[in-house]
């Protein structure tokens, strides 16, 4: 419709050609909050599939904090870009978020972090993509408890690190989901710990665990979980560094992505023992086709779409990726 609506004030008479000319013209941002992470890469590397695919141009631009997702957002409108598919940095800019979009006359959708407003309800008019975050987190701690058992540790002896960053929604029902099985499983709530870091990545994931490790030096056995693999992996490099053998610790992470393939490649097995793949084809690519259709043929995305992920461990995830048409 914007295109159409360009097409007619341009005083085009060949209207439909026009349209189809136009579909060239269109630019599409992609934001998103972590650049270096390795998931935020693979998004942008499928979104660029469907940009190459329909013959749009996307944008894409890393914003750690408010003050760059608002002149981001500006610039698009400069560019004379017509949407944008987001993953914020603080979900709490959700309605600064709109109103910059709605200034600069672009059409908004999310992926993986849903915008809240003021009260911290979801703003369910944006459409989001986002990973079904309760049921990945059971899965993590399915693979943990089953470890546990395989292992033979008492769950009542063992503790567990929740790397947390609980201003996510998607994070605290990440690792809410993989402490209800454990607890289903006998884990005792008593040895859950809360490990909350600065940032979603390894370095704070690290910081974080490393204060739990500290407090709790007569603890034997652990496991960790947090969001993504970036925290399961700084909670893994935190009992290394403070000389924890492997065999004593169970890390299950979410992603998939280079951080952990990376950790599994490595000739000795490290406490990292597996990860929830989750796609990050339908994330970058399903959402950049969405904008083009909604942009270019006037087709809103639906309002809520969630993704599945599927576990792979060290063993098997060659064989999962493969499995998942990801190798
Ligand atoms: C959040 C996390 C990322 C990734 C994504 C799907 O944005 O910070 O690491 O897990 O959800």
């Amino acid at each position: 419709m914007r295109l159409l609506k360009a097409a007619l004030l341009a005083g085009t008479f060949a209207v439909i050609a026009a349209t189809q000319a136009l579909a060239a013209d269109v630019k599409i941002g992609f934001i998103v909050k972590q650049a270096e992470e390795p998931w935020f890469q693979d998004e942008w590397k499928f979104a660029e599939v469907a940009a190459k695919e329909k013959g749009f141009t996307l944008v894409k631009i890393g914003a750690e904090d408010g003050e760059k997702v608002q002149s981001a957002i500006d610039n698009l409108g400069a560019q004379g870009a017509q949407g944008f598919i987001i993953c914020t940095p603080d979900v709490k800019l959700g309605p600064g978020i709109v109103a910059k979009a709605a200034a600069n006359d672009l059409e908004v959708m999310t992926v993986d972090d849903r915008l809240v407003d003021a009260a911290g309800a979801p703003l369910e008019d944006v459409p989001h993509m986002g990973i079904s975050a309760t049921k990945i987190g059971e899965a993590v701690g399915q693979a943990i408890s089953d470890e546990i058992k395989k292992r033979g540790w008492d769950p009542k002896t063992v503790g567990a690190i929740r790397v947390s960053y609980d201003q996510l929604p998607t994070a605290v029902d990440r690792v809410e989901g993989a402490i209800s099985v454990l607890k289903a499983n006998g884990f005792p709530a008593e040895n859950i710990f809360d490990a909350p870091q600065a940032k979603t990545d390894t370095e704070a994931a690290l910081n974080a665990a490393t204060t739990v490790l500290n407090k709790h030096a007569d603890i034997k056995n652990w496991v960790a979980f947090g969001l993504n693999d970036e925290a399961a992996l700084g909670a893994v490099r935190a009992t290394e560094s403070v000389g924890i053998p492997a065999a004593n610790v169970i890390a299950i992470g979410i992603g998939g992505a280079e951080s952990a393939i990376n950790e599994f490649k490595k000739p000795t097995a490290t406490g990292f023992l597996g990860t929830v793949i989750i796609s990050p084809k339908r994330h970058g690519y399903e959402t950049a086709l969405n904008m083009y259709e909604w942009i270019a043929n006037d087709k809103a995305p639906e309002k809520l779409i969630l993704t599945a992920g599927q576990l792979a461990l060290r063993d098997d995830y060659q064989a999962v990726r493969k499995d998942l048409g990801i190798e």
